[in-house]
């Protein structure tokens, strides 16, 4: 194996970019990504993404491998980190780079747009309510007054994970996202209840979990065990999820800032049901494994 990658993160959620334009299929098998994500015997990243040609018009696609090697449909942090290397590859080829990019992704097509001010903007498209989108087996709130607005949601709905029951809201973002509202993130044991929930029954496909704190209702802290890779610093499409769910319980504006473990994200369900998030993208160093 001879590579070469470039090292990004954003709000510490950290991803190895490889330029994967030749070709459509991944230069890496799903083991080797799980080889170089290990943070004592490899590179170290949460993920790894492959910047790919684009397919049906789009300008790029994104395939990305967590660091167990499961495949998700998409990742918010890992989005803003490929524009941002897209844009560093063709200012390398050519002096210049787009600020806007289609990309197709398994969960369709996203678009970061590079701001002036070095923020990467996401339209996240629109997020899917109904439980077999999720998917989950948990009931649809279908009892509850806000069925009558969003039937088949699965929202503020009981689930029972380590003994306990947690009112919980499922939102998928084309992946997967469980929320629950709690008084203190702080004080949720994430390394023990995390993996409960990522891999309890009710979601046959796992599931990304957050834990989320409402300070205002423009402002929510949130905490984050990711389907595939665990505790980390930030999780975009959890975010975005996070937000929808807080709207849906009434908990928030449709606007509202999103503190993570590695800093903030700026969240918007805009009125035409897109969802576009705004956060940062840094590259930290290139290298060759
Ligand atoms: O759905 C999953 O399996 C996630 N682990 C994918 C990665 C999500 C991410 N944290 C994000 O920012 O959306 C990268």
């Amino acid at each position: 194996m001879n590579i070469e990658f470039t090292k990004y993160h954003g709000l510490g959620n950290d991803f190895i970019l490889v330029d994967n334009r030749r070709s459509s299929d991944p230069c890496l098998t799903p083991e080797q990504a799980v080889q170089i994500c290990d943070r004592h015997f490899g590179i170290g990243a949460d993920g790894v993404i492959f910047a790919l040609p684009g397919q049906d018009g789009t300008d790029y696609s994104m395939r990305i491998f967590n660091s167990d090697g499961s495949e998700p449909e998409m990742c918010g942090n890992g989005i803003r980190c490929l524009g941002r290397f897209l844009a560093d590859l063709e200012t390398a080829d050519h002096g210049t780079a787009h600020e806007q990019y289609r990309i197709q992704t398994l969960a369709g097509v996203m678009t970061p747009k590079l701001e002036a001010n070095g923020q990467v903007t996401v339209d996240m498209g629109i997020p899917h309510l109904l439980a077999a989108e999720i998917p989950t087996t948990i009931a649809a709130a279908d009892q509850k007054a806000i069925a009558s607005q969003f039937p088949g949601g699965v929202i503020d709905q009981p689930l029972e994970v380590a003994g306990q029951i947690w009112q919980v809201t499922c939102v998928s973002m084309g992946n997967p996202h469980c929320i629950t509202f709690v008084d203190d993130v702080e004080a949720i044991p994430l390394e023990q209840i995390g993996p409960k929930f990522e891999h309890h029954p009710a979601f046959p496909q796992r599931t990304n979990t957050e834990f989320i704190e409402v300070v205002r209702s423009d402002y929510l802290k949130m905490r984050v065990w990711e389907r595939g890779a665990g505790s980390t610093l930030a999780c975009g499409t959890g975010a975005c999820a996070s937000l929808v769910a807080a709207v849906l319980n009434g908990r928030c504006d449709r606007r509202a800032t999103i503190e993570l473990p590695g800093g903030c994200l700026e969240i918007e369900w805009a009125a035409d049901d897109r969802i576009y998030m705004t956060g940062p993208a840094e590259r930290v160093f290139v290298g060759k494994f």
